[in-house]
């Protein structure tokens, strides 16, 4: 008799064929035959989290950060729910997660069976594609192609949901193997160079601008392009501005580098944006964090826009060229139509409006000085995975990114809690170099049960808490627009250092900036998880602010 497999073992076999080497996930009744398999495949490493919307930040961080796909994997009902905030985080910012859901049998679909819940229905608008296997003869070829398409085009969330039936089912061992020669190549050809038209007509735009800017997005980093972009910015000299989920696509202090536009965007990136007479959008999205009100964003620009994504083109801003295609090829296309010029007046013009960063803050213990201390004790060679508040933007405002991809964050969900999961998936990605998360007091104490996870796992995680005592970027807006009423926003924290102790992690609080550098270049070297509160000063706010609605052009800055 020929050899049969089961479900399950299909399953596994076809990741280990497929290349992925890590799971992220937690078990359950639907999901059990897959994890009774799993452990016959030692080439899967499953690391077991405290909470499935851990799983899939994780396995986000991973994807980010080593450019292959992460996958996470949860039971039917609650396990896949749980999934959900993490799932929509990746479909947000553009990153290829797999997550694999168990779901009840066949049979019993529809019945409000126990832990049943519609899984796909709830993930439709933020995956790009998912599956609900019917046939383990289908799963292999399932597998591949939900892989081919959470990497390829504009990468995204994929949703493989497999009854539990599914699982046992005994099928021919042939159908370990793709059945369709073409599934896990559903984008199979490379991406066609940009009609040259398009490109002439933005490089005509480029050669006649008095004051072009180039802003760079995550379509950048995504497409490893950022020799095309250095290339097409030091061949023009234009003013390179990165957005949120830019940074690291362009290296800070070189001398073309502006800084974040739009809602926390330094005054002289903003006034830029508002003086320019051309806008090189590539790959990112003119969302409202930085384009403010959009009838009064870059009044006088012309807007060349390059996205993978047709839809994104002409979606928030209106463009004079369009261009869609990869950001690399694209780019790589303008270079060559391009002729060197430089930008002097228009830089001069725009260096003068330059400020140095808000200094006041009490006792020094300063996000610059915190992020200063980090650098040094990491040379600047570490991967920064921050939460979202206040700390978010002192984060991706004030450490300088030399190297690509080292700025890691949420950018288009703003989902707190996400950086200390997403700090796990960016060490097993990158297990040689330190990785810090930064979070606030609110955000880490949203997953910080994945403390436990780094021990279990041997997970080398730098672990910095920014508490303030509030959730500050809440108390911020309380502050500056609802009359200083600060409504559910005092935060209580337990003891940082004794809870950091009850894992077995070494914990350190600085209160003073003079022990910054000490501490952590100690938290740093210590082998395995560290824990550093920085108590820092508690009705700090992250200054420049656009209020919302408001234009590029009617900043609130710190009173002097
Ligand atoms: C899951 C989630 N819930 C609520 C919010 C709304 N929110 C945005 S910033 C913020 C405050 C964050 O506070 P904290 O983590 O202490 O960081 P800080 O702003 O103080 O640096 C809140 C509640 C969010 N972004 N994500």
């Amino acid at each position: 008799m020929s050899e049969t497999l089961s479900g399950a073992h299909i399953l596994c076999r076809v990741l280990v064929d497929a290349g992925v080497d890590v799971l992220f996930g937690y078990p359950g009744g639907a999901i059990m035959p897959f994890y009774h398999a799993l452990p016959e495949y030692p080439a899967l490493r499953h690391i077991l989290v405290r909470h499935e919307q851990a799983a899939a930040h994780a396995a986000d961080g991973y994807a980010r950060a080593s450019g292959r796909v992460g996958v996470c994997v949860a039971t039917s009902g609650p396990g896949a729910t749980n999934l959900v905030t993490g799932l929509a985080t990746a479909h947000m910012d553009s990153s290829p997660v797999v997550a694999i859901t168990g779901q009840v049998s066949r049979a019993m679909i529809g019945r409000d069976a126990f832990q049943e819940t519609d899984i796909i229905g709830i993930t439709l608008p933020i995956t790009k594609q998912s599956y609900l296997v019917q046939d383990a003869a289908e799963l292999a070829d399932v597998v591949l192609e939900a892989i081919a398409v959470a990497q390829h085009g504009r990468p995204g969330p994929v949703l493989i949901d497999v009854p539990k039936d599914v699982q046992n089912q005994k099928v021919g061992a042939q159908h370990a193997a793709p059945l369709r020669a073409d599934a896990g190549a559903q984008h199979p050809a490379p991406l066609p160079a940009a009609p040259d038209d398009a490109v002439r007509r933005a490089a005509d735009l480029i050669a006649a601008a008095q004051r072009p800017l180039l802003m760079v997005g995550h379509g950048v980093i995504l497409a490893n392009a950022y020799a095309e972009v250095r290339a097409l910015a030091e061949q023009t000299g234009m003013p390179v501005i990165t957005t949120l989920l830019g940074i690291s696509a362009f290296p800070e202090g070189h001398p073309l580098h502006l800084g974040m536009p739009g809602m926390h965007g330094e005054v002289h990136v903003n006034r830029a944006i508002q003086r320019a007479d051309l806008i090189v959008g590539i790959g990112l999205r003119f969302d409202d964090r930085v384009t403010g009100n959009l009838a009064a964003f870059a009044p006088r620009a012309q807007i060349v826009h390059v996205d993978l994504d047709g839809t994104e083109i002409g979606r928030n801003v209106p463009v004079a060229v369009g261009i869609i295609g990869d950001a690399k090829t694209v780019t790589a296309q303008l270079v060559a139509a391009t002729a060197t010029r430089q930008c002097d007046a228009w830089r001069t013009e725009i260096e003068a409006g330059r400020r140095l960063p808000d200094a006041s803050f009490r006792g020094g213990m300063s996000p610059e000085a915190i992020l200063a201390a980090i650098r040094d004790a990491t040379d600047g060679a570490c991967t920064i995975v921050s939460d979202v508040g206040q700390h978010q933007m002192w984060v991706a405002k004030l450490f300088p990114y030399r190297r690509p991809n080292t700025h890691i964050t949420s950018g288009g969900l703003g989902t707190m809690g996400f950086a200390v999961p997403a700090a796990m998936g960016v060490h097993v990605a990158r297990p040689g170099e330190p990785v810090w998360a930064i979070s606030g007091d609110g955000g880490f104490q949203m997953n910080m049960a994945e403390m436990a996870t780094m021990v279990q796992e041997g997970l080398t995680v730098k672990l910095a808490v920014f508490n303030n005592g509030y959730l500050g970027m809440v108390r911020q807006w309380q502050q500056f627009f609802h009359g200083k009423r600060y409504s559910s926003t005092p935060i209580w924290s337990p003891d940082y250092v004794k809870l950091a102790a009850a894992y077995g992690i070494p914990g350190y609080r600085v209160e003073d900036a003079n022990d910054l550098a000490d501490v952590v270049s100690r938290a740093n070297a210590v082998p395995g998880p560290t824990l550093v509160e920085f108590v820092i000063e508690q009705e700090a706010n992250v200054f420049p602010m656009i209020p919302p609605g408001g234009s590029l052009s009617e900043p609130i800055e710190a009173a002097v």
